[in-house]
């Protein structure tokens, strides 16, 4: 094996990998040896990842995989349970929604929060296809992501309203969008960059919905000094192997409320005397968000054995 070298993890396709090594492009194939012991994980090698490559083979190897600062996974798919990496080394996550067309999906956007949340990477909500919205509905969605609360800012990638806002938010940093077929995430980077022409796709007409237009992940370089990947849209989003128990600390609106509630093991679904589900009878939690926990806890796995076991309050 001659000496090897490192590099960036720009692209990744079925077989191979587009590294980046020294300001160039190297087309690298993972060696299979990275695909042993993967215990659950799906692919070895995301977008983002730092690698050393031997560049000596034909084809060119990628040896190993350096360890990541961080990632975002989530479970494959609803046939395959194994962990997907998404991403690695990501300094922020842009959710990016459309108010319209598709139309908001507060499930789609509020379990990616909550990933951010479980992969300790900061997120901002990117509310885009303003114009096509009306006052009302921002509105609400304002107020809902307010009281999270959730940085947010609202763009209009076809006349750039909110773009530079948006440039400002990724300057000097690894950013990963993400979010639903037909939002707007290849559209935004190109108003980000003219001369990017990056494939967009249109929306269909009679499902409201993107047509898949990105297919692989892609990080890019833009000239104002930021690195962004662009990601395919998504369905359902998942997180991996989470318990019940772990899911109420990412809803940060939920933590003001919970010392007040009677159990301290409370899943603020159906204990009695829960503050949380006061808060939401009062209107202070937002009722989307709460129906997003609520979906995220019946999927979840069931707790360890021993984690009910905390005595509870006697009544007074
Ligand atoms: N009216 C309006 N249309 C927009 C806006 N942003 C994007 N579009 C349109 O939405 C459609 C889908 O945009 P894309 O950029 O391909 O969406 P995407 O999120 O990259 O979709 P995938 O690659 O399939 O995940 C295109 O027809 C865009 O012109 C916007 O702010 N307003
Ligand atoms: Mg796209
Ligand atoms: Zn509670």
């Amino acid at each position: 094996m001659s000496e090897l070298k490192r590099g960036v993890v720009l692209r990744m396709d079925a077989k191979v990998c587009h590294v980046e090594v020294d300001g160039e492009v190297v087309l690298a194939a993972p060696r299979g040896a990275l695909f042993e012991n993967l215990e659950g994980v799906k692919n070895p090698v995301a977008v983002g990842d730092h690698v050393e490559i031997d560049p000596s083979g034909d084809p060119v190897s990628l040896v190993n995989v350096l360890p990541r600062r961080n990632q975002l996974s989530r479970t494959a798919s609803s046939h395959d349970p194994r962990e997907q990496v998404l991403a690695a080394n990501v300094d922020q996550l842009f959710v990016i929604a459309s108010v319209k067309s598709p139309k908001f999906s507060s499930n789609r956007t509020d379990r990616i929060l909550a990933a951010c949340e479980w992969h300790g990477i900061p997120s901002v909500l990117v509310l885009n296809k303003t114009d096509l919205a009306k006052p009302k509905e921002l509105d609400a969605l304002r107020a809902t992501y307010a009281s999270v609360p959730v940085e947010m800012i609202e763009t209009c990638a076809t006349d750039g309203k909110g773009v530079g806002e948006l440039r400002e938010r990724l300057r000097g940093k690894t950013s990963i969008l993400y979010g639903a077929s037909g939002a707007g995430k290849s559209t935004l980077l190109n108003a980000l960059q003219p001369g990017l022409r990056l494939k967009v796709g249109k929306i269909s007409s009679y499902w409201e919905q993107g047509k898949h237009t990105t297919t692989y992940s892609q990080l890019h370089h833009l000239d104002f000094g930021a690195d962004v990947i662009d990601t395919p849209g998504i369905r359902v989003f998942r997180i991996h192997d989470i318990h019940r128990s772990e899911l109420k600390g990412l809803f940060p609106e939920f933590a003001r409320y919970e010392d007040r509630c009677k159990f301290p093991n409370c899943t603020h679904d159906h204990e009695p005397d829960c503050a949380v589900l006061d808060a939401l009878e009062e209107g202070e939690i937002a009722r989307t968000r709460y129906m997003s926990y609520l979906e995220m806890l019946m999927e979840a796995s069931p707790d360890p054995i021993g984690y009910d076991d905390v005595e509870e309050p006697e009544d007074a």
